[in-house]
């Protein structure tokens, strides 16, 4: 180790002759000043706010930045000397060397080595200047979260030298004391032997977004067996409400065929094809995935992904996950379910919690309806912003407002996107009549016109009558619905398109109940706000 340590001083100082001008500055609108030791940035091109702790750095490496660290395009990274100086200004958790808080006293990697001489001779100079942290790293994020209502968070956590795969051991992570497997299974399916520190990211669940919200966020790292596998983090970059062009990064593999496969940190699925072939969008850096199938047992990959953007890729080789599944009895999946936020959905029906839940995964709950009253009826403009939402996921563009916008009853953004991409006409030339109710054929009629524009090349609103046939073809007829004769002629191919690709159900006695019809002081049959996310989420699901 002193040997180590006494060849990696001569490399600093032959480092040092080549590069006498010191550090290198970097900075970039997404992330600031890369050495700063905090950072929070409002409105950047990734989120509508960016905090990160800790220095960009690669772990206290003088030279990394300059010799091309980027952990944002996980291009070309390469291995970092360890231990390092320690710099006391580093917020705690970040740039240590940990072992956790059940350590043994054994060592099972070099970290460990060095922690554990580090315990053993507290007074020695060497080990006393280099960087070490006890029991669990804890990293505690604390920001202004004001005036910013959680849609989505992003949490990155830039990480090195875990090793579950090699030593077993079992990484534990909690989010302000609560139990966050999502991240942790990503820091047991990786094996980071190197040491190259890559940034994980994970989509936190609706259920943490008060914790989200409140301004402080503790992320505690452990490991429970106490092997003695060091372990380090760089820095940890929280995005909320990202955008998802975050995702600059893509990988495909093969599995087996029709098996489910997650990207870990989320709750992402994938069907593999007829011949197992899968493909992810994923944030550049470490990734893993799960093959899983009835009769199978599941099957983890992990690798690197790089982005799309910045340089040729030449020199990187890119990751394609091969998992093989074996007959037998899996493992059950995380539910993501359990972490979903009881407070968004409280206004809904319990049925309908489950496919909500997906959609806010999927980005398609609108913001007029988050935490809304779900079981009441949607109002026109409520629902353009469904159809919005609906448009932007199966398209993977972003809608945009029309320039001149033809009504004097609304100004809804969501509305003006609706009527740019060609799926939602006004009520009349200059009125789109926004609080005015739909029924359940309208609804399922105005979703279709979302999928009909981007699958029959040249279709308008206008035109919509002579894509008649082109749009038959697509779907294969299903059994009538018992009350047909009330569907009204112009909603019929749209309910039946829904009906025959799982999207709509009937209400009960094989009713599909397209309109709206008056019983006593009651008025029912209006499509309400969860019936039409549910139809936008199936949408996704099933046609996406
Ligand atoms: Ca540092
Ligand atoms: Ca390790
Ligand atoms: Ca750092």
């Amino acid at each position: 180790m002193k040997k180590r340590c006494f060849a990696l001083f001569l490399a600093l100082i032959f480092a040092l002759a080549l590069l006498p001008t010191g550090a290198f500055a970097k900075s970039d609108g997404t992330n600031g000043d890369w050495s700063a030791k905090t950072v929070s940035l409002r409105n950047t091109a990734e989120a509508e706010l960016m905090v990160r702790v800790g220095d960009i750095d690669a772990l206290n490496e003088e030279y990394a930045i300059e010799d091309g660290y980027d952990p944002f395009t996980a291009r070309s990274q390469r291995s970092h000397g360890y231990p390092w100086e320690k710099d006391d200004a580093d917020p705690a958790g970040t740039d240590r060397i940990y072992v956790g808080s059940h350590w043994s006293g054994d060592a099972s990697d070099g970290y460990g080595g060095n922690y554990q001489g580090w315990k053993e001779y507290p007074e020695d100079e060497w080990y006393s200047s280099c960087a070490f942290g006890d029991g669990a790293a804890l990293i505690t994020m604390d920001y202004d979260a004001s005036g910013i209502s959680v849609k989505n968070a992003l949490l990155q956590i830039c990480i090195d030298d875990f090793q579950a795969l090699s030593w077993d051991s079992e990484f534990s992570v909690t989010l302000n004391g609560k139990d966050a497997p999502f991240i942790a299974e990503l820091l047991n399916q990786v094996d980071q032997t190197g040491p190259t520190s890559y940034i994980t990211s994970a989509i936190i669940p609706s259920g943490f977004f008060a914790e989200i919200a409140s301004g402080k966020l503790v992320i505690a790292i452990d490991e429970r067996t106490g092997c003695g596998d060091g372990f380090a983090v760089d820095f940890v970059k929280l995005l909320v409400n990202y955008k998802q062009d975050v995702f600059t990064g893509s990988f495909s593999g093969h599995t087996e065929p029709g098996a489910t496969v997650r990207l870990l940190g989320t709750s992402t699925t994938v069907t593999a094809s007829a011949s197992g072939g899968f493909t992810f969008e994923a944030v550049p850096g470490l990734n893993a995935v799960r093959a899983s199938k009835d009769g199978y047992v599941e099957s983890y990959a992990y690798g690197i992904v790089v982005s799309d953007k910045g340089g040729t890729g030449d020199e990187d080789e890119l990751w394609e996950p091969w998992l093989d599944l074996d007959e037998g009895q899996g493992r059950a999946d995380i539910d993501f379910s359990q972490f979903g936020s009881t407070a968004a959905w409280e206004n809904a029906h319990s049925w309908a919690k489950p496919e909500l839940e997906e959609g806010a995964a999927l980005g398609l709950i609108p913001d007029c309806l988050q935490g809304a009253d779900l079981t009441a009826p949607i109002t026109r403009a409520e629902f353009a912003a469904v159809s919005v939402k609906l448009y932007e996921a199966l398209s993977g563009t972003p809608a945009e407002p029309v320039a001149v916008n033809p009504f004097t009853d609304t100004d809804d953004p969501e509305v003006l996107k609706a009527f740019n991409i060609g799926v939602t006409n006004g009520m009349s030339d200059t009125t789109f009549e926004p609080d005015t109710l739909i029924n359940r054929e309208q609804a399922a009629t105005m979703l279709t016109r979302v999928y009909k524009r981007l699958n029959l090349e040249g279709w308008t609103l206008e035109t919509d009558g002579s894509f008649k046939d082109a749009f038959k073809a697509l779907f294969t007829m299903p059994a009538l619905f018992a009350d047909d004769g009330e569907i009204s002629s112009w909603a019929k191919d749209s309910v039946y398109f829904m009906a025959a690709n799982g999207i709509v159900n009937g209400v009960g006695d094989n009713c599909f109940a397209p309109k709206l019809v008056s019983s006593g002081e009651e008025t029912l049959n209006f499509a309400t706000r969860e019936q039409a996310l549910l139809m936008s989420v199936r949408t996704v699901k099933n046609l996406g």
